[in-house]
């Protein structure tokens, strides 16, 4: 199929669609059998500098549950092992940083990078997965944006209140700019490198903003989002994630993107109507809706493709990750669901 009539493309363009197209966060992980074989073999950092190993696992939902695009296999805190952190995932703890960012002096003392050096490997998992889905469905690069990346920066790993982070931006104001003027560099250079290897949308995952306020999100994030935004290639469509700003949606939408990912706190139909209907919206079934019954999964799908209202634009998704104890059948039937009721 030509990338220009794939559904999913159309939809975040706001162009009409032959049925509403659904890919999932996560989508590629750990409630696959078939990804935990592969990982079986190998660390997480080593299947994501495999990319061999990551464009099998990149193409795996495309053929084993029928979505409409595919996002690349990789992480969003890979861009911090070149900034000199001290990357590593430990199997139940997650991330950890050997080198969090404490102090404005350590803000001052990170490195440039280079990501057509650093982070060659994804781009080569790129090239390798657009050749591997021979115009399938299309491919969704990523990257995490400025304030999730700080986040894990700072905390050293995944926190559950985000304090350092937040006393950070209010004791240091300049230093945290300074942070996230750097992550906006890094992170522009970084999905405009995966859109000229053959990415054809990307998202900006920014899943712990929530957790401020309004007046520290429009302070201290969101002119970095616009700059950031304001930098991506044009040429292909910018989804901006984030979960928890049902209260700011409006900021959000201000800050950029084509496409404004909302998660299930906020039904589908307010939310649009509140960001506006120049926007595509993407989302937001609630993820724990895949571990009940069937039929429940099939009504709940139903009630956001209704929520939708078969408008122009709507990029059916859960509003965060699969979770890993997900049944794969449930998610088959999602997925099923969503294309048949949502035939035009
Ligand atoms: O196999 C394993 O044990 C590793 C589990 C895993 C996987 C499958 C991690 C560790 N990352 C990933 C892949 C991943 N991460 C993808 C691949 C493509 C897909 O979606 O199918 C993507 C897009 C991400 C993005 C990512 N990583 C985010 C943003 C999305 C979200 O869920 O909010 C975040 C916050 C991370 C950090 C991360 N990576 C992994 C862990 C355990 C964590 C920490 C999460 C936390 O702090 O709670």
């Amino acid at each position: 199929m030509p990338a220009a009539e794939a559904p999913f493309l159309l939809a975040c363009r706001r162009e009409p669609v032959p049925h509403t197209p659904v890919w999932l966060m996560r989508q590629a992980g750990r409630f696959l059998p078939e990804y935990r074989a592969i990982r079986s073999r190998m660390s997480f950092l080593e299947l994501c500098r495999n990319p061999d190993a990551a464009a099998e696992v990149t193409l795996q939902p495309v053929d084993i549950l029928g979505v409409d695009a595919a996002i690349l296999f990789a992480d969003i805190l890979l861009v911090l092992e070149p900034l000199g952190l001290g990357l590593s995932f430990s199997p139940g703890d997650g991330p950890s940083l050997a080198h969090p960012v404490r102090s404005p002096e350590q803000v001052k003392s990170l490195p440039r990078v280079d990501v057509a050096d650093s982070l060659a490997y994804v781009f080569e998992t790129v090239r390798r997965v657009r050749s591997g889905l021979a115009g399938r469905v299309p491919l969704i690069g990523f990257a995490g944006a400025p304030f999730t990346l700080a986040s894990y920066a700072i905390e050293g790993g995944s926190s559950r209140n985000h304090e350092r982070t937040k006393r950070f931006l209010l004791e240091h104001p300049a230093a945290w700019s300074d942070l996230m003027s750097r992550l906006v560099d890094v992170t522009a250079d970084y999905l405009n490198a995966q859109v000229a290897a053959g990415a054809q949308a990307v998202q900006v995952f920014d899943s712990w903003v929530g957790h401020l306020a309004p007046a520290d999100y429009s302070e201290a994030v969101l002119p970095h989002m616009r700059d950031l935004f304001a930098r991506l290639d044009r040429s292909v469509p910018a989804i901006h994630f984030s979960t928890g700003t049902g209260g700011y949606l409006e900021l959000v939408r201000d800050a950029g993107g084509d496409v404004v990912g909302v998660d299930w706190r906020v039904p589908l139909d307010d939310a649009w109507r509140r960001i506006g209907y120049d926007h595509a919206i993407q989302g937001n079934l609630d993820p724990v809706t895949l571990l009940g019954p069937r039929e429940k999964v099939v009504e709940r799908a139903r009630q956001v493709l209704a929520a939708a209202g078969g408008r122009r634009g709507h990029v059916f998704n859960l509003g965060h990750g699969v979770l890993p104890e997900t049944p794969v059948d449930n998610v088959r039937a999602l997925v099923d669901a969503v294309h048949e009721w949502s035939v035009r």
